[in-house]
C-alpha cells in the first residue's frame, strides 16, 4: 500500500465518530507480564468477553504474538480473524491506525508512538513493537497509509463527532514526553490537518491517576452529535471531583464546529477501585521496580466503554454504581444494547474496554458529516 505525505483532511478525508457505522474492530492478545497479572491469563478471559460482544456485529481482527497465537485461536470465536503480529503491549487504541474515510476509500493514519511519554514519562521500553503495528494493519486492511510518525499521538487522546469537532485533554496533549517541540497551536493545526476537524475542545485534565497523561477516552465521549458524557463524583474529597468539575465547566461553556451547545451527561464514577497485594505479586517488575504496589488506586471509569454497531462494551467494576451506569448509556443509546463486562484484569494493565479497541469506519459513509 502506498505511504503518503499529505495530510488526509486536504486529501477530503476525516475520522467519523465511534458512533457511526464501523466496517470492523482491532484487537491485541494480552501478553506482558509486567502489565497483566500471572500470566495474564485472567486478562485474556475479560479480552475474549469483549471480543465475543463487538463480534456479534463486526469483522473483528485479534493480533497475537507467535507464541500466543495457538491460545488466541482456541480462546476466540471462530468468526474472529487471528492474525499473528508482534506487540510490546495490547492497547488496540493507541497503536493500530486512526482510520479516515472520503466516503469511498479508507485510508490509516500512522502517528508515532512512544509508549505514553518516551524516555520523559513513558510507560515501557522499548516500544517499538508496538510503533510498528499501524503500518502492518494497513497493508492488512488494504488502506493506505499517511506517514504521521513525525507526531506522538495516541487514539486514546481523541475523540471526534464526526461532524467537525474534537475533544482531547491538555494534560496529555500538552505533555512533556509527547511533542515538547509544538507550541499548542500547532498541535491544534495537526489535529485539525489530520482529522477533518475545525474546532477542539480542550478538557484540562482526565481521571486522576490516569497514567496515559489523563487520555480523554476515560473523562468524556460523544454519544451523539452535541452530547457527551462526562465521569463524574459528588464527592468534594476525591481528588476527582476537582478535575470533573473543571472539564464541566469548559464542556458547559463550549459550543462544537457546528455552533451548538453541549448537552453534558454525569456518568458516576464507581468508588476508588484499588491493587491488592496479591495482584500486586502476580505482576512481573519492571527495571527492578514493581509497576503496582498494593492499595493503589487505578483510573476506573465507566466512560471507558466501546461503541459497536449493535452494543455498547461498558466496564463494570462489581460496584454499586455498575448498574446505574449502564442505565444512563441505556438510555443514550437507544439503537444498541449496552452490555457490561466486568473490567479489573483490563484495568489492571491501566486501561479499559475502549482502549483496547480500535474501530475500522465504514468507508462509505457520507462525507457531509465533516461538513
Ligand atoms: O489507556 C490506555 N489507552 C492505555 C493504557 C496503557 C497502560 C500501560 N500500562
Amino acid at each position: 500500500m502506498k505511504i503518503l505525505h499529505s495530510r488526509p483532511t486536504e486529501d477530503g478525508f476525516y475520522m467519523p465518530a465511534e458512533f457511526a457505522e464501523h466496517e470492523g474492530c482491532i484487537m491485541i492478545f494480552p501478553h506482558r507480564r509486567d502489565s497483566w497479572q500471572y500470566g495474564a491469563y485472567a486478562a485474556r478471559k475479560a479480552f475474549v468477553q469483549v471480543a465475543e460482544v463487538i463480534a456479534c456485529s463486526e469483522k473483528l481482527t485479534v493480533c497475537a504474538r507467535y507464541e500466543d497465537y495457538d491460545s488466541a485461536r482456541a480462546m476466540l470465536p471462530d468468526h474472529v480473524r487471528v492474525i499473528e503480529m508482534e506487540s510490546d503491549d495490547a492497547w488496540a487504541r493507541d497503536v493500530a491506525p486512526t482510520f479516515v474515510i472520503n466516503g469511498k476509500t479508507i485510508r490509516g493514519i500512522d502517528w508515532g508512538f512512544n509508549a505514553w511519554g518516551g524516555l520523559h514519562d513513558g510507560l515501557y521500553f522499548p516500544w517499538d513493537k508496538d510503533n510498528k503495528m499501524a503500518r502492518k494493519l494497513c497493508d492488512l486492511l488494504e488502506a493506505d497509509t499517511y506517514d504521521q510518525r513525525d507526531f506522538i499521538l495516541e487514539g486514546g487522546s481523541i475523540h471526534t463527532d464526526g461532524e467537525g469537532t474534537l475533544l482531547t485533554t491538555e494534560a496529555c496533549l500538552l505533555s512533556k514526553g509527547r511533542n515538547p517541540d509544538f507550541s499548542k497551536e500547532e498541535i491544534e493545526q495537526r489535529l485539525k490537518d489530520c482529522l477533518g476537524v475545525k474546532k477542539i475542545i480542550w478538557l484540562p485534565s482526565g481521571i486522576y491517576q490516569d497514567e496515559t497523561n489523563e487520555h480523554v477516552d476515560n473523562i468524556c465521549a460523544f454519544t451523539a452529535p452535541a452530547e457527551v458524557v462526562l465521569a463524574w463524583t459528588d464527592d468534594e474529597n476525591d481528588p476527582q471531583y476537582a478535575l470533573s468539575k473543571s472539564c464541566l465547566a469548559v464542556l458547559e461553556r463550549a459550543t462544537d464546529a457546528k455552533g451548538r451547545k453541549l448537552t453534558v451527561h454525569k456518568l458516576p464514577l464507581p468508588k476508588p477501585v484499588t491493587m491488592t497485594a496479591e495482584e500486586c505479586e502476580g505482576l512481573d517488575w519492571m527495571d527492578g521496580q514493581p509497576t503496582r504496589i498494593p492499595n493503589e488506586r487505578l483510573a476506573a471509569s465507566y466512560v471507558n466503554f466501546y461503541i459497536s454497531n449493535r452494543h455498547v462494551v461498558c466496564p463494570q467494576f462489581g460496584d454499586d454504581n455498575d448498574g446505574k451506569a449502564i442505565a444512563i448509556l441505556q438510555a443514550l443509546f437507544p439503537t444498541r444494547t449496552v452490555i457490561g463486562i466486568e473490567a479489573r484484569e483490563i484495568l489492571i494493565g491501566g486501561g479499559n474496554i475502549h482502549c483496547i479497541t480500535q474501530q475500522i469506519p465504514r468507508r462509505d459513509l457520507s462525507c457531509q458529516q465533516s461538513m
